[in-house]
């Protein structure tokens, strides 16, 4: 499968004021690009390279000899669905089923954005911040470097990117103040919401079937 390097979903300065289009034009032409170009170098002339990115990530995870591979792949795949967790209309609040699973496993979409600002905040060093759907539940959490839930086999709704090249041009060392800025004003919840109603279909659509042969 021939990977393809994907485009930003809108233009440079469309999340201006709250992230640059200095920092954009960096952060996925210099940073993504550059993972990008490393997958495909190390992937040539291997097993991978008959592979989707999801499976060379999944498969890399399990692969010591493969860390590198890992890193640059997983960091391919964190980065496309951070473009998609922010957007030019971001914030307010998840609307539909995504906002009822998110009551119902929080209470509220402040106690939830309240523990994913927390764990955005205080991941030590390099890393990421989700929130992610597993085994019928949401939760947040926090990974670090290039790591992400996919190897843990949840399904990934949000990606924030903690690393400081994601705010440094802009905020400098305040991290705080970019994840306060990108709940508040980036954060993309429609598309979370659309990943959210195809994850949960088709666990109910998987639990149907195996209820069917109980019967
Ligand atoms: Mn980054």
């Amino acid at each position: 499968m021939k990977l393809a390097f994907p485009d930003l979903p809108y233009a440079y300065d469309a999340l201006e004021p709250h992230c640059s289009a200095k920092t954009l034009e960096f952060h996925h032409d210099k940073h993504h690009r550059a993972y990008f170009d490393q997958t495909v170098e190390l992937i040539k002339g291997t097993k991978y390279e008959a592979m989707g990115l999801e499976e060379i990530v999944r498969t890399a995870a399990g692969d010591e000899k493969n860390r590198m591979l890992f890193n640059n792949a997983a960091q391919l795949w964190n980065h496309d669905l951070f473009w998609l967790s922010m957007g030019p209309k971001g914030g307010g609040d998840p609307r539909g089923a995504l906002m009822k699973a998110i009551e119902r496993d929080f209470g509220s979409c402040d106690a939830m954005c309240g523990l994913l600002q927390d764990k955005a905040v205080t991941q030590f060093g390099s890393g990421w911040a989700w929130l992610v759907y597993c085994d019928g539940k949401l939760s947040v959490t926090a990974t670090h470097d290039a790591d992400n839930p996919l190897t843990e086999g949840a399904a990934a709704l949000l990606a924030l990117d903690v690393w400081e090249h994601a705010y440094y041009l802009d905020y400098q060392n305040r991290r705080p103040a970019f994840v306060e800025a990108f709940l508040k004003n980036l954060v993309n919840w429609d598309h979370a919401a659309a990943l959210f109603e195809s994850v949960a279909g088709t666990e109910r659509t998987r639990e149907k079937r195996q209820a069917g042969r109980r019967r």
